[in-house]
């Protein structure tokens, strides 16, 4: 049995166990609806760190920030509600420019705004703005995942991040937090460099062993420049292509403060209000990385775009919400749906649901994919050694790298499955001598046992 499978009916189960008690019942129906969702995506971090920008950068869309929760569904049409409690209610969604503003008008409570949006990148997940007011209760309750945003690693971080794990079933499976180096376009002062800065922070933060068991991956962003490349408009790239028409020293002079680059005697056809508007919207370092790369040659909208996109480091955070949680999204569910039933166990003990609960959890702590996880997170731990070259293959097939049989087989192109299949029996031949070695320490023949259960997976797949 699939663990989706046992998932749902350990649901269905603890609904008929439950269905006396309309409370626990209703609770345990929300989570049986939330099961089918996609995942839930938290964006999480202290008041203004870049949260809602980093949420808009994702979606595509310059939304009006709200001092709300607020959740962003993919929908065929723009619709937003306000929720309280059961009820719903519409309210209305206007575009004005990139700008898009929902208009919640004055509640005295309000649980969370949904908004219903058009848009390919929340296909396979909700994502949520989370307020200043926001607790990790709030947070960690509400979704399945956790991007959460920092800039330096603070207690105050690691608080919150360990709060994700107090819980014993969430320590059994402490998969679904990245860590977001935020603002990187503002590391060492600004700096042409700053975002390769930040790439290396952010790896040495990966590596941190204080932040290792709490993330899964650590990357960097600046939200700022994202968003600004996702909504470019075509009168901003005309008056970036003039500015970058300036020398380059001569252009660095009047980016020194905003003052100067707002400022009255300016050598570019370029009105005030434009130039504050190109500040407002890039910030100093993106209007001089825009120039840069513009010179570079990438003098078009797609590609100047599709550069801000990789350098402000969108490009790798949507990879790694798609490895870590679209691709995870069953264990990520089973998780939830495990701790939602602890909740119910816990209001309201029953002999029959206890018995449940202990068989989800062996469920839970058997399946194949918790097993991958705990593995990477033991290898990148050091906890588990392997020599260099086999823990670099060991972990490209558990799925570290991406759980796509492409991507665990190494291939960074489309292979025929025949292809596939013959690298996939060497790999797997070479694990199961490493499993079956009685020289080798138990821990390693451990983690090929492991190795060799997901290439056999894949081989099923393959067919
Ligand atoms: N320089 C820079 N400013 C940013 C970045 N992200 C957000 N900001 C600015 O920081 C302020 C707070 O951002 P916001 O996303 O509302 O923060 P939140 O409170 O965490 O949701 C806004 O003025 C943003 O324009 C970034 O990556 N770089
Ligand atoms: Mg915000």
């Amino acid at each position: 049995m699939t663990l989706d499978h046992a998932v749902w009916s350990m649901l269905q189960e603890a609904l008929a166990i439950y269905r006396d008690s309309p409370r626990a019942s209703s609770w345990l129906r929300s989570h049986a609806e939330r099961f089918t969702e996609p995942v839930r995506v938290a964006v999480a971090g202290v008041q203004g760190i870049g949260k809602s920008t980093a949420v808009n950068a994702l979606i595509g869309d310059a939304f009006s920030p709200l001092p709300e929760f607020t959740w962003y569904r993919n929908g065929s049409t723009a619709a937003a509600q306000v929720v309280c409690g059961p009820r719903a209610s519409e309210v209305p969604v206007t575009r004005r420019g990139s700008r898009v503003t929902v208009d919640i008008g004055q509640w005295d409570k309000i649980d969370r705004v949904v908004v219903d949006w058009p848009s390919r990148s929340l296909r396979d997940v909700v994502l949520i703005d989370t307020p200043a007011s926001a607790t990790p209760e709030q947070i960690f309750g509400d979704a399945d995942a956790v991007l959460y945003l920092m800039r330096h690693l603070r207690d105050n971080d690691l608080q919150f991040l360990r709060s994700a794990h107090d819980h014993p079933i969430a320590r059994v499976a402490a998969v679904n937090t990245v860590g977001v180096l935020a603002r990187a376009d503002e590391i060492g002062g600004g700096r042409i460099d700053a975002l390769s800065s930040a790439k290396q922070i952010s790896r040495r933060l990966r590596r941190d062993v204080q932040v290792q068991p709490l993330c899964q991956n650590v990357v960097q962003l600046a939200g700022l420049i994202a968003v600004a490349a996702r909504t470019l408009r075509e009168d901003e790239f005309v008056a970036l292509r003039a500015l970058a028409s300036l020398g380059r020293e001569e252009l660095e002079d009047y980016l020194l403060s905003a003052d100067r680059f707002v400022g009255p005697s300016f050598p570019v056809d370029l009105e005030a209000s434009a130039r504050q508007g190109l500040l407002d919207r890039f910030g100093l370092f993106g209007v001089r990385l825009c120039c840069a790369l513009i010179r570079q040659g990438f003098d078009t909208t797609v590609k100047l775009t599709g550069q801000l996109v990789q350098r402000s480091g969108l490009g790798e955070l949507r990879d790694s919400i798609a490895i870590h949680f679209v691709e995870r999204r069953e264990v990520l569910k089973a998780r939830t749906a495990l701790l939602g039933l602890d909740v119910v166990l816990r209001m309201e003990p029953r002999p029959a649901a206890f018995r449940l609960m202990a068989d989800l959890e062996r469920a839970v702590a058997s399946a194949h994919d918790f097993r991958e996880l705990r593995l990477v997170a033991a290898l990148q731990g050091g906890r588990t050694k392997l020599p260099t070259e086999l823990e670099a293959e060991a972990m490209r097939l558990i799925g570290a790298e991406g759980t796509t049989s492409l991507a665990r087989l190494g291939f960074d192109y489309d292979a025929p499955a025949d292809e596939q299949r013959e690298v996939l029996l060497d790999a797997l031949a070479r694990w199961q001598g490493q499993a079956s070695d009685p020289h080798l320490a138990h821990d390693h023949r451990r983690a090929a046992q492991i190795v060799v259960r997901s290439c056999e997976g894949m081989l099923t797949h393959l067919g």
